[in-house]
């Protein structure tokens, strides 16, 4: 883990480094109160923007040899960041939990049938102490009810800005919306 925290440190600028650091924390307390291992939580707290600072050309360039096929985000490429992420920290650092490297696939668009670690990181990364979009409070007075609660009041919000700002929205988000909505956990 503190060897994670300086390759990242190096790797990203002292603002997105915080904003990760930011991210660790409220992982932490989420874990915590959501019966997830708190260790696994920081991990992928810490490497879920891994590849944030990437150009757009080298994001595309990574994710073709990844072969991801993902033609929404090859269009949108700040959104290849994710998937990008976990291909390199498997590559670059070596790890190989799957849910660690599911819960950075899914951190900037969602899925239908997040599990927990993902619900988790999804909703810290919107909440975490340095964000002070309009909207933020309510997000975390949502997430201090319970997880799911807050991850679907971070989907609505997310829906609601992108519609606000006229960009496309991708289906992950739709979905992960619809289906906890309809009740899945
Ligand atoms: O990497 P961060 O900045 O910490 O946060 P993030 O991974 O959630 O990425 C945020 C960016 O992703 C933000 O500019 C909005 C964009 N985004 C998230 N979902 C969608 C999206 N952009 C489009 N076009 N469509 C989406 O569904
Ligand atoms: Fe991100
Ligand atoms: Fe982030």
């Amino acid at each position: 883990m503190d060897n994670f925290a300086k390759v990242v440190e190096l790797r990203l600028s002292p603002k997105r480094f915080k904003h990760t650091l930011g991210v660790v924390e409220i992982a932490e307390k989420l874990a915590h109160a959501n019966g997830v291992c708190v260790e696994k939580a920081r991990v992928a707290a810490l490497l879920h923007d891994y590849a944030r600072e990437l150009s757009p050309e080298t994001l595309k360039g990574l994710a073709r040899e990844a072969k991801l096929d993902d033609q929404f985000s090859l269009n949108q490429p700040e959104l290849l960041h994710a998937s990008v992420g976990a291909f390199l920290v498997q590559r670059e650092l070596g790890v190989t939990d799957s849910e660690i490297l599911d819960a950075i696939i899914s951190h900037t668009v969602g899925r239908r049938k997040m599990n927990t670690l993902e619900q988790i990181i999804y909703l810290a990364d919107m909440i975490e102490p340095n964000r002070n979009y309009a909207g933020v409070q309510e997000l975390r007075v949502a997430a201090g009810q319970n997880l799911k609660i807050g991850v679907v009041a971070a989907l609505d919000h997310t829906i609601r800005y992108l519609l606000n700002i006229n960009k496309p929205i991708h289906l992950h988000t739709i979905d992960a919306r619809n289906y906890f909505l309809m009740g899945g956990d």
